[in-house]
């Protein structure tokens, strides 16, 4: 199907799989998840939460590794077809101008964009409490740490793709040192990727009735450019009796002025439904991190965290996913 909603690379080769015969939904599954098993490496327990970018005539990737002695890292990875990964057995060894930058305790939920040609990494570093790691590699061989990008607490840091009104833009999640049980997405820039500030609200959760998204909200994915404005996936996790369930849905943000929402799911786009999505180290968590997107079919492949344990792969139609954003909005 010919779109000409992404204003993006053409990327013929992201993995794909029709929808199923017989399915009306919006998104739906690969038949084949998880696309990444938890075992893919010796040392690991789990492997989720994990980014992927289109590189050279494949795919590149980081990737959250939980190991076994729970310890929580991130690690280089690439792969051909994007359903078919090898991950480095080592987590990424990074090189630091200040050696303190380096004096993190873990590092997880990455999120990788290429910005001017320069691969940055995004993640959830502990440096005397979570906050937001950046860094930067030009061939996923040898990475280069920056300064954190804010104090103490903060979570979910994503980048977007290119500079706006002349600034390097980011999401972010303010959070507290625990299982955070609340949380508004923010928009900040920066003129070097160093110094961040002129911080804007973006959007808080939805509350009043239980909603799927009544608890915390966090930025997923990079935002996808569109001719109707950024799109953005996002989680959103409800408390339940037995603890927190975490959804993916998806807003229209203002191109020019991106904490402006213009549109935002009311339902939610994909719940913890199935084996892999309930069952876990973390019971019912889908988690989006990554988006391939190609401009010349509009088409999505978001990899997806599931029960904190394993990665999972869903697809979509950039405009049929706008028109059911519109169509089922409340901002
Ligand atoms: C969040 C993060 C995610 C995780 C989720 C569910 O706070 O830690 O990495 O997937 O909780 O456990």
């Amino acid at each position: 199907m010919p779109s000409s909603t992404i204003l993006g690379p053409d990327l013929p080769n992201i993995p794909w799989e029709p929808r199923p015969a017989g399915s009306h939904d919006v998104v739906w599954r690969y038949s084949r998840n998880p696309v990444i098993p938890r075992d893919i490496i010796p040392c690991s327990n789990s492997v989720f939460n994990s980014a992927v970018v289109p590189f050279g005539a494949g795919f590149a990737g980081v990737f959250r590794v939980d190991d076994t002695t729970r310890n929580m890292r991130i690690h280089n990875g690439r792969s051909r077809d994007g359903f078919t990964f090898e991950i480095d057995p080592e987590p990424i060894a990074w090189h630091c101008d200040d050696p303190e930058i380096g004096r993190f305790v873990e590092s997880y939920d990455p999120r990788v964009v290429a910005v001017e040609g320069r691969y940055y990494i995004t993640w959830c570093n502990n440096y005397h409490g979570y906050t937001i790691g950046l860094g930067y590699t030009d061939d996923f061989n040898t990475f280069h740490q920056l300064e954190n990008s804010f104090l103490p607490y903060n979570r979910n840091g994503v980048l977007f793709p290119r500079k706006i009104n002349g600034k390097y833009a980011m999401l972010s999640r303010p959070s507290d040192t625990g299982h955070t049980p609340f949380g508004d997405i923010f928009y900040s820039t920066s003129p070097d990727l160093i110094h961040w500030g002129c911080h804007r609200h973006v959007m808080a959760p939805k509350r009043g009735p239980v909603t799927w998204q009544c608890t915390k909200i966090g930025a997923g994915p990079v935002p996808i450019e569109t001719t109707e404005g950024w799109l953005l996936i996002y989680h959103g996790v409800l408390t339940s009796c037995n603890g927190f369930v975490y959804h993916m849905g998806a807003a229209l943000l203002d191109r020019d002025h991106p904490w402006k929402v213009l549109y935002r799911t009311r339902p939610y786009l994909l719940n913890p439904r199935m084996t892999y999505e309930c069952v876990g180290d973390v019971p019912n968590v889908v988690f989006p991190c990554a988006a391939l997107a190609d401009a010349a079919t509009g088409r999505i492949a978001v990899y997806y965290g599931c029960a904190d344990t394993v990665t999972g792969l869903a697809f979509m139609q950039v405009d049929e996913l706008l028109d059911f954003i519109k169509r089922n909005s409340e901002v």
